[in-house]
């Protein structure tokens, strides 16, 4: 059962330029399944943006096991280690949370649910009687399902009418939505995972995809194995395994890439790889870009990033000359100082050469988590269903009209508030009910003490609903049991816009709920109605609230009218899908037309230095009018605080685990490949401060000390690393192991996306050697002297 441990990425299936991805097909089940007796659900897997498409194996009323489907656009039949292994195990869990607990005299107690949704009723209409919808506040996820999120989204905005609804997503994707909204006027990935069977080059950008999405990273090995290998090029401080195949390896100095990619900009420019003809017509603020990146030659931006000048002008050469590039970027670029900033400058490089819409030339700024996207879509974020524009009051007017509600109860009068800010409106007490769904904040927000600190408080009512106890749920004045994926049906839609269905496999356990029915339950006992006295949520099912979306979707650039479940249930489709476009849309802006009329946009955009809003006066005299905005940004040194810090620390994730574990560490093979926490040390760091591999050290920020088993590992001098996946569930003897004890509280101006990748540290013997960290030996976490 455990090769797929070992052999993260599986057997290769090489494949030429052109050519159709092989299939293979991957499929893990229990000892005791029996294969006769099986019976198969399709759904995809929600262990990470990719969304594998599979199908779940169930025997007696038990999830036994998955498949990959051969004939899924996106996995072509595979399957990673953490599709294979965790979501079925991790259901069957014997510690999943049953039934409802309250908090009575300080401890957590069960109780029914007519109690505890009493209980979480009485709580909002008294708070609203006292302090209105500002004393609301909710804290959502990007793994629900769409149906949950428009449905949530809907009773926020339009039932209650608070602007504190964010996601987690604030965390992950935030930066996506905001580049692609800044550079094209929309949320909407233009590329697709297609884009890598064509691709000449592959760029990516803080982008650990050989872990992260691990059926992509094998699809681009197979092309790497295939006759005519795409050149790879790997922007990341650490020596991933995407480092190791790669043509071009930039271990930037982290904070760096805006530096850098002015430099790649520069030599764009200064070779002549510029497509004059595709930037005049579709093109605004070339100017500017130029007169930016003129700043950045190759040399300076070696200086800035501690990378060679050469490689950097390699680097280049390749973007310049590929006819077909493909780039991804992920949370090297979107944790970071200048988040949106560098992003932006990922999506110029692309315009610059007229490579968007064409297969091949792919842009994913990607997502991280499973149904992210359907977060952003359907406003159960800080964002607006369909894509809208909070500042345009035609588009308020739709939603008014739509959910026949006054638009002035639909927050309108300032952007909506993100993630941290919830967090300090509710530390400062304006803000009185806190609802998390779907996320484990006392592990990953920044600087954890102080939200243990917040949710602990007397004054925070804390609802915390998911499938398992957590370090949230156990600060929680009320716990709601959720079903989880393969216990409840609806549709998810990953990083390439391709919407999946998801059935429901087998009921959850003891009195679980799906959150559909949660919400619905509480629109219902509120008694949220509309401007005509009916009532507000008029949808009693997925299939429902299915519909109700495809409404609101209409005409906006993620339009779902064209499809239903009856033809999602044949197979995956890809957004836009309506009347004109009824088999999906497999790339956007095709034409080199763009979403940036007023009337149409998601912003006006931002400064991309200060976070300042453009208004609607400053965007009609820039006349995008359909073309796309090219922003530029001089790079800004990251401010890191005074002290004697002297190391940089930086944070992400192994192969193995998914986030804080609540799926990942009930699968035993997983768990087993990476049991606890580890920091990653470079051998030079390691010299310098006296430590072995094994030894335990000391890791203090000015935020707070972890201590951690060391690995000396292949990353660059000055920089450590610590996966953030260990919260303390199931080490309760070491309550401060998080890597977010040592994060600063700090965001991007623009997409307010928290700086996870950046903080300053040192580092200290702590204890001696003790064998061996418990760190993976096949990923970026590989000691010292293995080469690549
Ligand atoms: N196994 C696994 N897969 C997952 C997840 C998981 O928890 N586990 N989570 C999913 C989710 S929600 C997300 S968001 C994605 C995240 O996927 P990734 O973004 O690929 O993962 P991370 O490890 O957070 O960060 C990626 C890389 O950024 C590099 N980096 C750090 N600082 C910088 C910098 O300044 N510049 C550059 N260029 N790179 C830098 C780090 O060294 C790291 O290797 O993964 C998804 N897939
Ligand atoms: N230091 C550092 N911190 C980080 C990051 C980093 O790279 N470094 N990355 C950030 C990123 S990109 C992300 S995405 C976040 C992730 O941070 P979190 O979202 O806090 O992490 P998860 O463990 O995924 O928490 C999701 C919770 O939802 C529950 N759940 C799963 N399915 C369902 C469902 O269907 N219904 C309900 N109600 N609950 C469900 C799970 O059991 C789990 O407890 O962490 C962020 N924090
Ligand atoms: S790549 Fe992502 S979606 Fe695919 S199997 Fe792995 S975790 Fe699941
Ligand atoms: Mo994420």
């Amino acid at each position: 059962m455990a090769d797929r441990i070992s052999d993260i990425w599986g057997a290769r299936t090489p494949y030429a330029a052109g050519q159709e991805w092989p299939v293979r097909v991957d499929e893990q089940l229990a000892p005791d399944a029996d294969p006769g007796r099986v019976r198969w659900v399709p759904s995809a897997c929600v262990l990470c943006s990719n969304g594998c498409g599979c199908d779940i194996a169930v025997q007696d009323g038990r999830m036994v096991g998955v498949r990959g489907h051969a004939a899924d656009r996106i996995s072509h039949g595979r399957l990673g280690p953490k599709g294979l292994f965790a979501g079925w195990q991790a259901a069957s869990a014997p510690d999943r949370l049953r039934r409802p607990q309250v908090r009575r005299g300080g401890r957590l107690v069960e109780t029914s649910w007519d109690e505890a949704m009493g209980l979480l009723t009485a709580t909002s209409r008294r708070l609203l009687d006292e302090g209105g919808p500002l004393t609301h506040g909710f804290y959502t996820t990007g793994q629900l399902f769409l149906e949950e999120y428009y449905t949530l989204g809907v009773i926020g905005k339009a039932g209650l009418g608070t602007p504190h609804m964010d996601g987690n997503t604030r965390l992950c994707t935030a930066t996506a939505a905001a580049a692609l909204k800044e550079t094209f006027g929309c949320d909407g990935q233009p590329g697709s995972y297609a884009d890598v069977d064509s691709a000449d080059a592959i760029f990516l950008y803080g982008h650990n995809v050989a872990e992260t999405q691990t059926v992509l990273w094998a699809r681009i090995l197979d092309r790497l194995a295939g006759p005519d290998r795409p050149a790879l090029v790997c922007v990341d401080p650490r020596r991933t395994n995407v480092a190791d195949a790669a043509e071009v390896h930039l271990p930037i100095r982290p904070g760096t890439n805006v530096a850098l990619l002015n430099a790649l900009i520069h030599e764009v420019i200064r070779t002549g790889a510029v497509e004059s003809g595709y930037v005049a017509a579709h093109t605004v603020g070339f100017d500017e870009l130029a007169r930016t990146a003129a700043a950045y030659p190759p040399e300076e931006a070696a200086r800035i990033c501690d990378v060679p000048a050469a490689d950097i002008r390699r680097a280049a050469e390749i973007f310049c000359h590929a006819p077909r590039v493909l780039s991804t970027v992920l949370q090297g670029v979107y944790q970071s100082h200048q988040a949106t900033a560098a992003s932006c400058q990922v999506n110029n490089l692309h315009l610059l050469r007229g490579m968007l819409g064409r297969p091949g030339c792919g842009l994913l700024q990607m997502n991280g988590q499973p149904t992210s996207e359907n977060t952003r879509e359907c406003g159960a974020d800080g964002d607006l269903p369909g894509f809208r524009n909070w500042a345009n009051q035609t588009h308020i007017g739709e939603l008014a009209k739509l959910w026949r509600v006054d638009p002035m109860v639909i927050p309108h009068w300032a952007e909506p508030t993100h993630a941290m800010q919830i967090i300090r409106y509710a530390e400062q007490g304006s803000i009185r009910l806190l609802w998390i769904v779907g996320t484990n904040p006392v592990v990953t927000l920044p600087d954890v003490a102080r939200i243990r600190r917040l949710l602990a408080a007397e004054q925070l009512f804390v609802i915390a609903q998911d499938c398992f106890p957590t370090e949230t749920t156990e600060l929680a004045d009320l716990v709601l049991p959720a079903a989880m994926w393969g216990e409840k049906e609806g549709t998810f839609t990953n990083t390439d816009r391709t919407v999946h269905h998801s059935g429901k496999a087998v009921d959850p356990p003891g009195e679980a709920r799906a959150d559909l029915d949660i919400f619905l339950d509480y629109a219902h006992r509120m008694d949220l109605r509309d401007r005509d006295g009916g009532p507000l949520i008029r949808w009693t099912d997925p299939e429902g609230a299915f519909t109700a979306w495809q409404e609101c979707s209409r005409g906006r650039p993620c339009d779902y009218t064209g499809l239903s479940y009856a033809r999602l249930r044949e197979g995956p489709v890809q957004w836009p899908c309506d009347d004109a476009r009824p088999g999906g849309t497999e790339r956007l802006y095709t034409d080199g037309f763009f979403p940036t009329r007023a009337e149409q946009c998601e912003t006006y955009g931002h400064d991309l230095l200060t976070g300042a809003a453009v208004t609607p006066e400053q965007y009609a005299l820039l006349r995008p009018d359909g073309r796309a905005v090219l922003k530029a940004a001089h790079y800004l040194r990251p401010d890191l605080g005074a002290g004697d810090f002297p190391l940089l620390l930086t944070t992400g994730r192994t192969a193995y685990h998914f986030h804080t574990r609540t799926k990942t560490a009930r699968a035993p093979h997983l768990n087993a490949a990476a049991p606890a926490p580890w920091v990653e040390v470079s051998t030079a760091d390691a010299a310098e401060l006296g430590l072995a591999e094994g030894d335990l050290a000391l890791v203090e920020s000015a935020r707070g000390a972890v201590r951690l088993p060391v690995r000396i590992a292949r990353g660059r001098p000055g920089v450590v690393f610590i996966p953030f996946h260990y919260g303390w569930w199931d080490d309760p003897a070491d309550p401060h192991r998080a890597a977010n004890e040592l994060t600063e509280t700090a965001w991007d101006p623009v997409s307010k996306q928290p700086q996870f990748k950046l903080a300053a540290v040192r580092l200290s013997r702590a204890g001696p050697d003790d064998g061996t960290a418990p760190a993976p030996a096949q990923t970026a976490s590989a000691a010292a002297g293995r080469e690549g």
